[in-house]
């Protein structure tokens, strides 16, 4: 081949990990389960995980999204989202007399149970995380007189608490871990006697994606993320590539929404997901590259996971319950 005139070799790099984690998992074979199990509608309050293309394939079987616990009529069963949510909704649906199975990621959880801890010590609670995200509500309604949202590092200055000596900082599972850090640097530099969580609150699945984003970003000219614009960690993960060096990164839902133009001199791309989009609409992205001359696929895995959760226990005791039946009629 005449080297003047060659095209730079075209490739993709594929993240590993990437897509569904594990609470994500759950919470769409919960809903799943629970249209198989009591029939649609099955209602659930929130997107049940931040992705257009879950939400919609789930409606299409019979479930039905709200935003508000009121909207739920008398008697129906109300699924909460993989976020979470404050105590109040819970009273919400014992008031609209609703039977409830909750999504929550025991991740998240753990983070609502460091808070009401915290708060019962009499703490003040520095809670890391965006302003007005679901699963911020949800953790600050825990204990929402000891918490203060501190939403980055450009917060910090106006933060007050009650007695220097007693704050602790938390956060939310899906944020960029450097970014956190730079805030929590910040806060330390205001509160030397600031206490960290117990364990990280940024969960395994939001670092390991953003740890194979990092590894990929110098080589590639363009990172290409599938998500939706309203998922944090996904969001996140475009921030990521270009703080590691990739030239242009962008958010897609689908491979439609590519831009031809952004592949203009480029001959490395760089593909991963959020932790709440199917592999599907990966492999339709690869196809797309496929299609335009990047058909050399690479993997670049920063991590092995082998997590899973069980199904909410409201689920496992009602399929639990007509397994018995079946098997004694
Ligand atoms: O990343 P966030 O918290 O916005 O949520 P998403 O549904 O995209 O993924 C993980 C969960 C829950
Ligand atoms: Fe749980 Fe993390 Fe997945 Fe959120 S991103 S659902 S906290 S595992």
């Amino acid at each position: 081949m005449d080297r003047m005139t060659a095209t730079p070799a075209r490739k993709v790099l594929l993240a590993a990990p990437r897509g569904y984690c594990a609470g994500v998992d759950r919470a769409v074979i919960a809903v799943e389960k629970a249209l198989e199990q009591y029939g649609a509608p099955v209602y659930v309050r929130h997107e049940i995980v931040h992705n257009k293309y879950v939400v919609k394939t789930l409606e299409q079987k019979g479930a039905i999204f709200v935003d508000r616990t009121e909207e739920v009529p008398e008697g129906n069963i109300v699924m909460f989202s993989a976020h979470g949510v404050a105590p109040v909704v819970h009273e919400e649906a014992k008031r609209g007399k609703l039977a409830t199975i909750d999504a929550t990621c025991p991740l998240v959880t753990k983070v609502h149970k460091e808070a009401v801890r915290y708060a019962k010590d009499d703490y003040d609670i520095l809670l890391i995380g965006h302003e007005g995200h679901e699963e911020v509500i949800g953790t600050s309604g825990e204990a929402p007189d000891h918490i203060t949202i501190v939403d980055g590092p450009e917060d910090v200055a106006k933060v007050e608490v009650r007695d220097e000596n007693k704050v602790v900082w938390l956060s939310q599972t899906t944020l960029s871990v450097d970014e956190t850090m730079e805030t929590v640097d910040a806060l330390k530099g205001r509160f030397p006697n600031l206490l960290s969580p117990p364990s990280d609150d940024i969960c395994y699945a939001t670092q390991n994606r953003q740890t194979a984003v990092k590894q990929m970003g110098a080589e590639a000219d363009l990172v290409i993320v599938v998500g939706s614009k309203n998922s944090s960690n996904s969001v996140r993960l475009v921030e990521v590539a270009l703080g590691a060096g990739a030239r242009d990164a962008h958010l897609v839902d689908y491979a439609e929404e590519i831009d031809e133009t952004w592949l203009e001199g480029v001959s490395t791309v760089g593909v991963t997901s959020g932790a709440s989009v199917p592999e599907i609409l990966v492999e339709g992205v690869l196809e797309w590259l496929a299609q335009r001359g990047y058909e050399d696929v690479e993997l670049v895995r920063a991590a092995e996971e082998h997590i899973t959760f069980s199904l909410p226990k409201e689920l496992r005791r009602d399929l639990r319950a007509e397994a018995r039946a079946a098997t004694e009629g």
